[in-house]
C-alpha cells in the first residue's frame, strides 16, 4: 500500500495473507470460514499444497494465530493471464478458519458495483512504494476513489484493456495499491467489491490501480457458483 497507512488486523479481519511454501506473496479475503478470494495471478500455474493462508495476525513475520493449508483452489475458467481478465479464484481451506467459538471474521462478495468516485478501502502487506523491494511489517490501509469506467480506458489507452471484469481506484500520484497487495480486498460498505489485481507502476499520476469487480456479471457467477459447489 502507497501513501496509506498503519493499522491492526481487527480493522480488517477478513484480510488473510497468502504464502507459497512459507513465502509472502499475496493477500486475500475470508468469504467464508472455508474460503479466501484473492487473484488468480496469485496462484495459477501452481499447485495448491504448496499454499498456506495466515489470519489473524497484524504482521507478517509473527506467528498468526491462524494458519490453514490450501485443499484446492479454483481459478476463473476464463482467467487470462495475458491481459489480467477474470483476475479472481477462490481457494478452499483444509479445515475453516474459526476465532473464538462461533466467531468468523468474514466478509460478503458484493452484488453492486462500487459507484464512480466512491471512496473504497484497500489493505495489504504490499510495499510502501515502487523504489521498496521489502514489504512492510505491519498490515496497512488506504482510501481511494473509484474511478469512471472512461477515466480508466483513456489513461490505460494503447498500453492494456480495462475489461468489464475490472474497475479502476487510486488517489491519482499519492495512494494505490502495489506489489504484495495483489489478491486483497477493495471494500465498500462492509463487502468486498473488488480484488486487487494489477497496474502500471504504483500511486503514478497517470496510471490508476485495475481490481477485478467482484460484482460484475462475469465475476459474479464464478464466485456464486463457486461458492454454492465448494464453500
Ligand atoms: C503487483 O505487482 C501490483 N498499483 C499490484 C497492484 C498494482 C500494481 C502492481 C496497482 O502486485
Amino acid at each position: 500500500i502507497v501513501g496509506g497507512q498503519e493499522v491492526t488486523i481487527e480493522l480488517v479481519p477478513y484480510l488473510v495473507n497468502l504464502r507459497h511454501r512459507d513465502v509472502f506473496i499475496c493477500g486475500g479475503s475470508l468469504i467464508t470460514s472455508s474460503c479466501v478470494l484473492s487473484a488468480a495471478h496469485c496462484v495459477h500455474g501452481a499447485q495448491a499444497q504448496d499454499f498456506s493462508v495466515h489470519a489473524g495476525a497484524s504482521r507478517l513475520n509473527e506467528n498468526a494465530p491462524i494458519v490453514r493449508d490450501v485443499n484446492t483452489f479454483y481459478v476463473a475458467p476464463n482467467y487470462n493471464p495475458t491481459n489480467f481478465d477474470m483476475d479472481v479464484a477462490i481457494l478452499r481451506l483444509s479445515t475453516p478458519a474459526t476465532r473464538l467459538p462461533g466467531q468468523v471474521t468474514s466478509i460478503v462478495p458484493c452484488s453492486l458495483p462500487p459507484p464512480s468516485n466512491a471512496y473504497v478501502r484497500i489493505s495489504g502487506w504490499g510495499v510502501t512504494s515502487e523504489e521498496n523491494r521489502l514489504p512492510p511489517s505491519q498490515v496497512r490501509t488506504a482510501n481511494v476513489r473509484v474511478l469512471p469506467t472512461r477515466e480508466c480506458q483513456l489513461a490505460y489507452a494503447g498500453l492494456a484493456k480495462i475489461s468489464d471484469s475490472m474497475f479502476c481506484a487510486a488517489i491519482r500520484g499519492v495512494k494505490d495499491s502495489c506489489s504484495g497487495d495483489s489478491g486483497g480486498p477493495v471494500v465498500y460498505r462492509g463487502q468486498v467489491c473488488g480484488i486487487v489485481s494489477w497496474g502500471f507502476g504504483c500511486a503514478r499520476a497517470a496510471f490508476p490501480g485495475v481490481y477485478t469487480s467482484v460484482a460484475s456479471p462475469r465475476v459474479q457467477h464464478f464466485i456464486q457458483q463457486t461458492m454454492q459447489d465448494y464453500c
